[in-house]
Parts: C-alpha cells; structure tokens; sequence
C-alpha cells in the first residue's frame, strides 16, 4: 500500500529554507504542507503567499495548501493562481457560511479540494462535503501550532472516516502530533497519509532521508 508523507513546512528551518526543500525532496518526501494562518481563525501567524511562492518553484512535488483563515472564499484565488495541476487546498468549513462555493472554485481552476476537520467537528458536520471532496483532513489537534499533544478522542471520527472513505470517494490524511506509533496504528487501517512535523521529523539532528526511509521500511511490513 502507498504511504503519502507530507512535510510540515511551518516546522523547518527557515535559516535555509531552500536548504531544508532540497534535502526533503531528496530524502524522498512525497509533498509539502503549507500552513496558511491569519491570526484569526486561528491564534497564530504561520507561512505567507511569499513561502509557498518560494517553495513552489524550488520543488516539482505537490504542495498541499492548509488555509487556517476567516472566510477563504473571498481570497482563495490569491493561492490558486499560485499553484499547479494536482497541487492541493484545504479549507475549514467552520472558516466559511458556504464551504462548497469555495470548494467549487479549488475544483475549477484544476486543484484537488479538500477540507481539514478540527478535532471538535463532527462527521455530521461535514457529511455532504464529503462527497464533493478528494480528500480529508483530519486535525488531531486543535489547529494553530505545532508541538501539541495528540486528543485521542479524535480516534473514534477517524475509524467512521475510515469507513466512510471508499464509498464517498476521497482519502484521509493525519495532521497534528504524527508519530511513529500513530503511522503504525492507522496506516494499516486505511489512512492513506501523514503530515509530519516536529513529533517525528523536524529538529532531531537526523537526515531527513533516514527518518523517511524509516518510517517506510517499517510501514512495508503490513
Ligand atoms: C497545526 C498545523 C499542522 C502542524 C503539524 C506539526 O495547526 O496544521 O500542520 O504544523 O501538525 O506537527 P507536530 O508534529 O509538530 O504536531
Ligand atoms: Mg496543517
């Protein structure tokens, strides 16, 4: 089966951002996160139109856009124009009074429309989304920083998306506190990616090559 594993790019080193793009890509990432915040839907500033600008042209991999901003329709074509053919975008539905209008537009100009799930939205909440979307984020923790604790309570939305997924047609992915025994947990059961970020990846003095080519030697086991 195939592991996606996104880097979390808010959790890189800014120093030598080009540097860090590099070493991912050839370490073997699969795609890049970007962490858009506004300081309003979420208490924080993260990574600007600038970044992914940046890393867009430093890399042939897909980018997978997490827009953590108030009201992503009036703005969502700022990053649109920004991107290529398969490259991602996630929205809040909690963000926006009509999520599938903004859906619509990732749809129309050629992008994958997704929608990130904070751990206290329900399935319920989203449920016709789902049939518009390719792919779901499930937040494992509140989103806004990384460096969080896993809410395992989250596990039990994940087990009904799991489940949900073949018939409704999108695939899921893990964002927020990724480690080890998470991937070893979930990816089995049907979790096609991971966001990976401080828990696993970032600031350990590792090549990144090595913790990738880890975490798939141990994932090709199941
Ligand atoms: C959180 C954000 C995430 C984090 C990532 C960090 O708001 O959406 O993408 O950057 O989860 O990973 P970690 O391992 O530090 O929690
Ligand atoms: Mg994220």
């Amino acid at each position: 089966m195939t592991l996606e594993l996104t880097a979390s790019m808010m959790c890189a080193n800014y120093g030598n951002l080009e540097k860090e793009v590099k070493e991912l890509d050839k370490g073997g990432i699969d795609s890049f996160h970007i962490d858009i915040m506004d300081g309003r839907f979420v208490p924080n500033y993260a990574m600007s139109l600038n970044d992914l600008k940046y890393i867009a042209g430093a890399t042939k991999k897909p980018l997978d856009v997490h827009l953590m901003i108030e009201h992503p329709n009036n703005n969502v074509q700022l990053f649109l124009k920004n991107l290529r053919p398969n490259d991602t975008v996630y929205i809040h539905p909690e963000a926006e009074y009509h999520p599938s209008t903004t859906l619509q537009k990732i749809i129309d100009a050629g992008m994958v429309p997704g929608i990130a799930i904070n751990p206290g939205t329900s399935v319920e909440t989203v449920y016709e989304m789902l049939r518009i979307v390719k792919k779901v984020l499930v937040m494992t923790v509140n989103p806004g920083n990384a460096g969080q604790m896993y809410m395992p309570y989250v596990g039990k939305k994940i087990t009904r998306l799991l489940l949900l997924k073949e018939e409704m047609g999108f695939k899921t992915y893990w964002d927020g506190a990724c480690s080890a025994d998470k991937i070893l947990k979930f990816a089995p059961r049907g979790m096609n990616g991971f966001v990976l970020g401080t828990t696993i990846l970032f600031g350990k003095n590792r090549p990144y090559k090595e913790t990738l080519q880890e975490i798939r030697d141990y994932s090709s086991a199941w």
